[in-house]
């Protein structure tokens, strides 16, 4: 294997330069963490599965017109993306009280929402990502004002089509965290897209039916067996096969290699959309 130059070690992912100039590698790890990393574990096929549901999830993003940094699948934890400026922010979307909402509003879990309620964090370790405004946002330049109506558009959009998608397969998407990233064209127009990963470790999902837990919470709250859940994901998503992956508590690694390519097919060139530099119509009186 050829000697790959590691440019930033994360809690869940280690990203390698990529193949090409503007190319990363995002390599799923086993680590899960919660907490700001408090808590830690290494669980076998965590890395492989989410690695598959979000190369899958993206696909499905792209074919709508999203744009996301995902170009395609390289092996059973690896896949090939486009390199982005990440804006500082986490972008969570909440449909269905739960999580850090319910101590900090006093409010009841399981509360459905009039509208999908959208927040802001600043992404920073050393802070704990606290909870910000669009104001600060603004005031401290980390995203524009057409930027963040973008990443809002895009996420109020992702919401949308996760929520149907989940649905089909008897899952509720309570709440979501997605990162977005920075793209420049030879015109020096700034494009905005989806990057990192969406996966059980950052959607709550939950059994529509039992209201069991499939996501990371079981592993954050100790509610069950954390691949068991994201197996079970995949599995109603049709990405991998009714016997899972898991044998004898590590990955079957003849079956796991096979995921890789089933959407490659679909991986073609992407369209990409530039943030408007004028201001948006809508809001002209
Ligand atoms: P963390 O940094 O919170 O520990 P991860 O372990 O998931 O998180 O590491 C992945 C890192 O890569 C994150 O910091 C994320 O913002 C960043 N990232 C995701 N996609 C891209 C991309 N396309 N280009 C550059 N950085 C990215
Ligand atoms: N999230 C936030 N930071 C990291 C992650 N993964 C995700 C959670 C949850 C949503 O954002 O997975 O789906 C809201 O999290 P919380 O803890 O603020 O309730
Ligand atoms: N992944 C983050 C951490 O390690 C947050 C979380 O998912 O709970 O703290």
């Amino acid at each position: 294997m050829t000697k790959r130059k590691a440019l930033y070690e994360g809690k869940a992912k280690t990203i390698y330069e990529g193949p090409e100039p503007g190319t990363l590698i995002q390599y799923f790890k086993d680590d899960a963490t919660a907490f700001n990393a408090k808590k830690h574990a290494i669980i076998a096929g965590k890395g492989v599965l989410n690695n598959r549901i979000s190369a899958h999830i993206m696909t499905k993003l792209e074919e709508l017109g999203i744009p996301t940094h995902f170009i395609r699948s390289l092996n059973m934890r690896e896949q090939l993306v486009r390199e982005v400026e990440i804006v500082p922010l986490e972008v969570v979307i909440r449909n269905v009280a739960t999580g850090s909402i319910v101590p900090r509003l006093g409010i009841e879990e399981g509360e459905i929402f009039h509208q999908p309620l959208v927040e802001f964090y600043y992404k920073k370790d050393e802070l704990n990502d606290p909870i910000v405004s669009e104001q600060h946002i603004l005031a401290f330049g980390w995203a524009d004002p057409y930027e963040l109506e973008e990443m809002v558009h895009q996420a109020l959009r992702v919401n949308d089509f996760l929520t149907g998608l989940f649905s089909g397969i008897g899952l509720r998407l309570i709440d979501f965290k997605l990162e977005f990233g920075r793209i420049w064209d030879e015109d020096g127009e700034v494009y905005i897209i989806l990057a990192d990963e969406v996966s059980p470790d950052n959607c709550r999902l939950w059994d529509s039916k039992t209201g069991e837990r499939m996501d990371k919470d079981r592993f954050r709250q100790d509610l069950g067996d954390l691949v068991e859940g994201y197996q079970e994901i995949a599995k109603r998503l049709g990405l991998i096969p009714a016997s899972g992956i898991i044998e004898g508590g590590s990955v079957n690694e003849k079956i796991a290699e096979q995921l890789e390519d089933i959407e490659n097919a679909q991986a073609k060139e992407r369209k990409l959309r530039a943030v408007k530099k004028t201001k948006p119509g809508r809001k002209n009186s």
